[in-house]
């Protein structure tokens, strides 16, 4: 399994709800390595160009107006498998969809209001695309966690 970095945001719905402690803890018991980490405010170019895949879909307005509706907090995540496993740990888009124990299935119950963006897993390259719209290469950082020896056999 290969180390890799995934690009992953808690929406204003999440901010305002106060999970951010909550979903970096999750991702940090689970044993991924937060390399970056940024608490943000998404301008509306920004915006347009971070949902570019969805610009033709009926909810375009309705997604670009919520997601700078309020601050994120923007991170890059780090680990063996990590945009696949975090999608896991997200749950569906569609919260009524998603799984309990995902965080989707745990803090929210409407499409549009789904707490959290993590890179696409079936989109390659979507999680270097992401981390390069949002983060400037020396704000992410270099290092080990004291426990990968542990993490990883
Ligand atoms: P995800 O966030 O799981 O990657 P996506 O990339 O398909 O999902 O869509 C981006 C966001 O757009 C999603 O988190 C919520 C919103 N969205 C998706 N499909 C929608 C729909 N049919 N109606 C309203 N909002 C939608
Ligand atoms: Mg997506």
């Amino acid at each position: 399994m290969a180390r890799e970095r995934t690009f992953v945001m808690v929406k204003p719905d999440g901010v305002q709800r106060g999970l951010i402690g909550e979903i970096v803890s999750r991702l940090e018991d689970r044993g991924f390595t937060m390399v970056a980490g940024k608490f943000m405010q998404i301008d509306d170019e920004l915006a347009r160009e971070h949902y570019a895949e969805h610009v033709d879909k009926p909810f375009f307005d309705d997604l670009t107006s919520f997601i700078t509706a309020g601050p994120v907090f923007a991170m890059v995540w780090e680990g063996d498998d990590v945009t696949r496993q975090v999608r896991q740990m997200m749950g569906a888009t569609d919260p009524a969809e998603a799984a309990p124990g995902t965080i989707r299935g745990d803090f929210a119950v409407d499409l549009g209001r789904n707490v959290i963006h993590g890179s696409d897993n079936e989109d390659p390259g979507a999680n270097e695309r992401e981390i390069e719209l949002f983060f400037d290469s020396s704000e992410l950082i270099e290092y080990e966690r004291i426990d990968d020896s542990w993490l990883y056999e």
